[in-house]
């Protein structure tokens, strides 16, 4: 351990101590990176600050992505805290739940414009924000699923969104490029978390791929933190605009 001494971290999308990003938080820490975090209103505050606690993390305030003035205070108080960044990682997406259910085609203009905003802009508009802090070039990385690649039972607008996050992994990878930042996806497999509970059938989704994934059985967010580790270290350095399956290889088959 020590993959990650000296590295300076900004993780966004703790909900709680399921998710994604906690288990990359808990992945980065155990190697020692230093790490700040954020939180979504008052009510994830109070889930939020024990984890942060347990990692010695810095908390770097309130963070809703559809509100640019909360991204702005946090970038400011990561700045006055470390000075630079040295990797991001961005576990955001949101989508009406009733909408994750029944047909894509129903999709309502508000809530595709709503999915887009969160799932996806807001990664983008991070990225800009982050560039300036990573002075000494960076690692940026972002989740996505497989319903991007192909149609996934009620994933729907969600696997438009995540699609469209993919390609601005590969056009932010050139953009960032220059400055020696790196842009990168995992692409995990199904995972019982806050968000996905909001999916139609989840569990059926998870039995899917345990049965039919190369591994037979789903990922953890450990697994996922593990692999992130590769992307955010200097183990990667040379890779970018890559989408990476952290699925039990449920890709080659599904
Ligand atoms: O099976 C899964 N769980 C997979 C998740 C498979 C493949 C990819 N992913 C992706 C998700 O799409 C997301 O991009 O991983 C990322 C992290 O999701 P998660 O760990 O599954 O879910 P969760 O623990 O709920 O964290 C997502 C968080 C939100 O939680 P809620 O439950 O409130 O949606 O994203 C945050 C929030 O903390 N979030 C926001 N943050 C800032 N501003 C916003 C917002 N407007 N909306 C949601």
């Amino acid at each position: 351990n020590g993959l990650m001494a000296g590295k300076r971290g900004l993780i966004l999308g703790v909900a709680n101590n399921r998710s994604i990003a906690w288990g990359i938080a808990k992945a980065c820490a155990d190697q020692g990176a230093e790490l700040a975090l954020t939180y979504q209103g008052e009510a994830f505050r109070k889930r939020v600050e024990p984890l942060a606690a347990e990692l010695g993390a810095f908390i770097a305030g309130h963070c809703d992505v559809t509100e640019a003035e909360t991204l702005d205070a946090v970038f400011e108080n990561v700045e006055k805290k470390f000075g630079k960044l040295d990797f991001l990682v961005h576990a955001i997406a949101f989508s009406d739940k009733e909408e994750l259910d029944g047909r894509y085609v129903e999709t309502t203009r508000d809530n595709f414009l709503r999915t887009m905003d969160i799932s996806v802009y807001s990664f983008t508009s991070i990225a800009k924000r982050a560039e300036k802090l990573m002075t000494d070039g960076g690692s940026l990385l972002t989740l996505t699923y497989y319903g991007a690649e192909k149609v996934m039972p009620h994933y729907n607008v969600m696997g438009v969104a995540k699609a469209a996050l993919e390609a601005s992994v590969r056009y932010l990878a050139v953009d960032l490029g220059g400055s020696n930042i790196r842009v990168n996806a995992i692409s995990a497999g199904p995972i019982k978390t806050l968000a996905a509970s909001g999916i139609g059938d989840f569990r059926y989704i998870l039995r899917w791929n345990e049965y039919n994934s190369p591994l037979k059985r789903t990922v953890s967010v450990e697994e996922v933190g593990d692999s992130a580790l590769y992307f955010l270290s200097h183990l990667s350095r040379g890779v970018t605009g890559e989408v990476h399956h952290v699925d039990s290889g449920y890709h080659v088959v599904g």
